[in-house]
């Protein structure tokens, strides 16, 4: 479904679906999986009956809390207070595995003099551009340019030091304070998810949107990945830190560059300002790697390069890297993400929209605020399986169609198992897909859809006269067929060949810098190795062998990269190579070579010579994409550091009826609250919106809501939009159940029906004793169902902010303010 869907959070699992069933506790935490991954869910089902434990934390008792041994209630956008808690925990009652953290993570690195934390602020702050400089969040580095280290971890400028330091403002109190858990549920879990710090025991985080939609959506996952490192759970078995995809093919859209800032596999999208040759490209991509595998970038990109621009692309032009279109700053310097986007329609920047497989009249933050976007726009094309709201946006509840000039081009795309290609899950496993039945009507696949776009556009940039540069369009290497074009040809392309010959690449090592071969995406090469189309391992479907037993399963698809399936896996052995569970082997030095039931995650054999490589190189740097080869509890500057600090704060949502605990800041200092709504946005203390507004998803709906709204049998299923209350809330407002209600924001209103449910519950232990409003986000107004009676507004898109997250924009969905009204 979607496979052009929008990647809202970026991510993937290090560990993937079948092993969850290695686990001994499984921490659920900002994801329902039980009812958005209902199928896979049943790897937990089987962890549990194998012994584990499940831990459920969400606002609001879910269906994965209904199978949850331990489960608390929590404010929504306090995570990191719960996960600071955590650490704390671990810390102070000495529950971390010391020889895990000294080995393989950046616990026992110096950090610079020169930084500090005081007040919410980390060292650097710029007030007024609310940027930090980030000098000071380094690292102390001896004559040599090494790291300088303490293998004790006392030194009060050590990583470890400086985590425990932070964290122990984080005490059992004001875990509950903050985040309305009572002291004894959040003491239970700490005590619990402890217990996988011993060696050779494993817990895993499963989580999904209701971590990362939120202002400090990025630093929520870091501060788990903090604990994941303390209780050396990274590359084990059962281990890791899990993302719950969402549409079943985003991860293979985020690993395709769907996102602004990435092209093809993680790589940089080139900037104006920083990268204006391919030798500064290379440089910046260069000194980013440091020792890490990242610094073979340079035969990725023009590997790329070649794939793109074929004969075009040489020595002598650095391989068309002008062609390749830079980024600069974004409509106001917020760059290209979906809110910057609909703020420039809105702003009248941007005049044409292509919605390819997405429905942001539904989708999109403040909907109000970006269907007014559209109505600004000349031209709109919609691809997809229905006439979508977005479609016919200019029909919506109060709108003027005869004021509104956007025109609107509608195509009819061919659904999933009408077409053939490959998906990849979360787990990064690329399966291939066989088409199932033809298109109805004049319905046709997405690639025939753009192969003409590009052949028509070709054409017109070929013939003007007066076409600034049309190089970049007509020197395209594209040629996948005459009329209908052909996916194999694509996926060879994205597994790399060599130039010259056209011999697919083995895999990426083969890859070069000097124009010899192509490669449309460098971690997903290995997955077409030979010409034909039983070489398509994402095609092999082999549920027999499984090695060691865990599941793992390497002829089952093909997991980038290299079908590894577990990344990080040298970490599920000690320093000698001895698995810290001998019960469940990923990777073993038996004294003269390594047992391989995974493939390793490091350098296990001389590439020249073929010999086997004895452990103790590999323990000094087991993390092999990074710089200095650990895992960081702490990110300096130029190593990933996030723009909102070296290690997670908590900070209030921008909208909260709660006052931050932890220091005078309310909100996260670095998000700009900049957008055309901004000063609509609820402030602290404001009394008109005093509820909390989550939104979420339900069984029976897809989405935005085309592809469950108008399917008959969906429809009916759940045709109404609801508000889900507690029994408190209701009975101050005189609210029954089932009776329907208005739900207020500042920025717009719609109609639900009330559940009043004891699963939700007001949060007793934070000031103020706040409520929460419960909305699912899949009603609009087209559609066999629509969420109500009348042509009224049921979408809860309508109510929630254009506010994001500091680093990646995804927009805080989660956690907003509402009033709940009585409708007379
Ligand atoms: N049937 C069905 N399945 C789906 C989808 C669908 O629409 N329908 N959508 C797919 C997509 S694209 C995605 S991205 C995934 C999303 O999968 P999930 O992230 O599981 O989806 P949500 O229901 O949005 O949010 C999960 C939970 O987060 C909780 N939550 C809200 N705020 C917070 C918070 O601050 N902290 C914590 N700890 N929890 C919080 C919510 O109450 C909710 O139960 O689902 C995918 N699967
Ligand atoms: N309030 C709130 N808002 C949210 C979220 C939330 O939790 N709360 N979650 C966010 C998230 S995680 C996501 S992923 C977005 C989803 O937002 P959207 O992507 O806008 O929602 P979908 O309904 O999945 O839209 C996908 C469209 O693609 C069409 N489609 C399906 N298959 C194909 C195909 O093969 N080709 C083409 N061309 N079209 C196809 C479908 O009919 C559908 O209309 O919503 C985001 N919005
Ligand atoms: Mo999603």
């Amino acid at each position: 479904m979607a496979s052009l869907g929008p990647t809202f959070g970026r991510g993937a699992m290090t560990n993937h679906w079948v092993d969850i069933k290695n686990s001994d506790v499984i921490f659920v935490c900002g994801g329902n999986p039980a009812e958005n991954h209902p199928i896979a869910f049943k790897w937990v089902t089987k962890a549990q009956e194998n012994g584990a434990k499940l831990i459920v934390v969400d606002p609001r008792f879910t269906r994965s809390a209904s199978h949850a041994d331990f489960f608390a209630h929590i404010r929504p956008g306090t995570d990191i207070a719960f996960f600071g808690g955590l650490i704390n925990y671990v810390i102070s009652n000495d529950l971390h595995h010391v020889d895990y953290v000294k080995a393989y993570t950046n616990a026992t690195f110096l950090v610079d003099e020169e930084y500090s934390f005081k007040d919410g602020l980390f060292s650097g702050f710029d007030t007024k551009e609310k940027t930090y400089n980030q000098d000071s969040w380094a690292y102390q580095m001896d004559a040599d340019g090494n790291v300088v280290t303490d293998e004790t971890m006392s030194d009060p400028r050590c990583v470890f030091q400086i985590v425990k330091n932070h964290y122990s403002r984080y005490t059992p109190e004001v875990v509950s304070k903050v985040c309305g858990i009572p002291k004894s549920s959040f003491d239970e879990i700490a005590k619990l998810y402890a217990t996988t710090g011993k060696a050779g025991k494993s817990g895993t985080l499963l989580y999904a949107m209701g971590l990362t939609q939120h202002t400090v959506g990025v630093q929520n996952i870091r501060a788990f990945t903090i604990i994941q490192q303390l209780l050396g759970n990274m590359g084990m078995p059962g281990g890791g830190v899990n993302a719950l995809r969402g549409e079943s093919n985003v991860q293979g859209s985020t690993d395709m560059a769907l996102l602004f800032h990435i092209i093809p596999a993680y790589m940089p999208t080139p900037s104006a300002a920083k990268h204006p040759t391919l030798d500064k490209y290379k440089e910046a991509t260069l000194k980013s790697a440091g020792s890490g595998y990242w610094k073979n970038t340079p035969k990725f990109m023009v590997s790329l390069l070649k794939a793109f621009w074929g004969d075009a692309a040489t020595a002598a032009n650095s391989f068309a890297y002008d062609y390749m279109p830079k980024i600069g700053k974004g409509f106001q310097g917020a760059g290209y993400s979906w809110i910057a986007l609909f703020e420039a329609m809105y702003a009248g920047d941007i005049k044409g929209l292509m919605c390819w497989g997405q429905n942001p009249a539904i989708s999109g933050p403040n909907s109000n605020l970006e269907m007014a976007a559209m109505d600004k726009l000349d031209w709109m094309v919609v691809a997809d399986l229905w006439e979508t709201d977005t479609s016919v946006f200019w029909k919506r509840p109060g709108a003027k169609p005869e004021n509104i000039d956007t025109e609107v081009f509608l195509l009819p795309a061919a659904a999933s198992y009408e077409k053939e290609g490959s998906i990849t899950n979360s787990g990064r496993v690329l399966q291939w897909r066989w088409k199932g039945a033809d298109p109805p009507g004049d319905a046709k696949h997405d690639l025939w859809i753009l192969d003409q776009l590009y052949k028509e556009i070709k054409k017109l940039y070929e013939d003007a006269s007066d076409a600034v540069v049309p190089e970049p369009i007509v020197n395209l290497n594209w040629d996948y067929g005459k009329d209908d074009p052909d996916v194999h040809i694509v996926a060879k392309e994205i597994n790399g060949h060599t130039w010259a010959d056209k011999k697919q690449v083995a895999n990426f090592t083969k890859l070069k810098d000097d124009g010899s071969t192509a490669c449309g995406n460098w971690i997903y090469s290995g997955f077409y190795p030979g010409p034909d189309k039983t070489d398509n391992k994402s095609a092999s479907r082999d549920s027999a062998d499984d090695p060691g037993g865990l599941g793992l399963y390497p002829k089952w698809g093909f997991a980038w990269p290299v079908n590894r399936r577990i990344i990080y896996n040298r970490c599920s052995a000690d320093p000698e190579g001895k698995p810290w569970n001998p019960d469940k082997v990923l990777v073993e030095w038996d004294g003269s070579k390594w047992i391989r039931n995974d493939v390793p995650d490091f350098g296990w054999k001389n590439a020249t010579t073929g010999a086997q490589v004895p452990p103790a190189k590999s323990a000094k740097s087991p993390f092999i994409m990074l710089d200095k080869g650990k895992s960081r509890m702490f990110v300096a500057k130029g190593q990933g550091a996030r723009k909102d600090g070296p290690i997670p704060e908590h900070y209030e949502p921008i909208e909260s009826p709660v006052k931050n605990e932890l220091s005078s800041k309310q909100t996260n200092p670095a998000v700009k609250i900049w957008g055309a709504d901004k000063d609509t946005l609820t402030k602290f203390g404001d009394k008109v919106c005093p509820i909390i507004a989550t939104t979420y998803r339900v069984t029976e709906h897809w989405q935005a809501g085309s592809m469950s709204r108008n399917l008959p049998w969906l429809a009916e299923l759940m045709p109404e939009m609801f508000v889900e209350i507690s029994e408190e809330l209701a009975e101050r407002k005189k609210i029954e159940n089932g009776e329907w209600v208005k739900v207020a924001s500042a920025r717009g209103e719609v109609m639900a029906r009330a559940i009043v449910t004891n699963r939700i519950v007001g949060f007793e232990e934070c000031a103020g004793k706040p409520e929460l409003a419960g909305l699912p986000y899949h009603f609009g107004f087209n559609g066999y169902i629509t969420g109500g009676p009348e042509k009224k507004n049921y979408a809860a898109n309508q109510l929630s902010p254009h506010v994001g997250d500091a680093n990646t924009m995804i927009p805080e969905y989660k956690a907003f303010l509402v009033d709940v009204r009585k409708v007379d």
